[in-house]
């Protein structure tokens, strides 16, 4: 399989589908785009891969897969473990990754991903802060029910959907306890940064 990512240090949505693949142990091959090149050079290069003009794309065969969450569940259904096996939990995880996937656009355009960026706190607007207190009482409540460590037990695809907001948590200077965090969603978030993956991810990034 190939999966097409667009640059590491921007782009959410192939870092979510990248730490899939990677914990699913399956071989694959990386091909990098570079986004937000002069005279839409990104455009053209990704159109060679893409049907959408977007990244993130998976390819196996002559099979393409344009959209992270659908790269995803492709993947969960090539290797065992990537969504929790307690049908209540998978559910849990399932509605977390789905709620990000379409949801927090204020969050995700007043704070994007911005690995090479030093941590700093940024004025944020009241929608974002609603997201932001959304996302600790949704991530908590799951938290609560799973006992962690990751959001539904052992790590899934929902913690690939949360990584990104991780680092715009740290980059932005968030601090949760301010949206209602007992400190337990915090604790969340710097697990998902620790994790060799994502480490590897960031690495690569800079
Ligand atoms: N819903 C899509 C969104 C993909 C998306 O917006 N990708 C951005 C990069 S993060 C992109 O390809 N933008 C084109 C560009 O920047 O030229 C998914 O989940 O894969």
């Amino acid at each position: 399989m190939e999966l097409v990512i667009g640059t590491k240090k921007w782009s959410t949505w192939s870092l979510r589908p990248w730490l899939a693949i990677k914990r699913s142990g399956l071989p694959f091959t990386e091909t990098l785009v570079e986004l937000r090149q002069e005279n839409n050079m990104s455009e053209a290069e990704i159109r060679v891969h893409s049907p959408s003009g977007l990244v993130p794309v998976l390819k196996d065969g002559d099979l393409v897969i344009w959209d992270s969450l659908a790269i995803c569940e492709y993947l969960a259904e090539k290797a065992p473990g990537l969504w929790p096996s307690d049908p209540a939990l998978r559910a849990l995880a399932r509605s977390a990754a789905a709620e990000m996937h379409s949801g927090f656009a204020s969050l995700r355009g007043e704070c994007p991903m911005a690995l090479e960026s030093e941590p700093h706190v940024a004025t944020l607007s009241e929608a974002t802060h609603k997201n932001i207190r959304r996302i600790v009482e949704g991530l908590g409540g799951i938290l609560a029910r799973s006992g962690g460590p990751f959001l539904c037990g052992d790590w899934s695809i929902a913690d690939a959907f949360y990584t990104p907001v991780a680092t715009r948590f740290r980059t932005y200077g968030v601090k949760l306890t301010d949206f209602g965090d007992d400190g337990k969603v915090g604790a969340y978030c710097q697990r998902l940064l620790d994790t060799p993956e994502f480490k590897e991810w960031e690495a690569d990034a800079k």
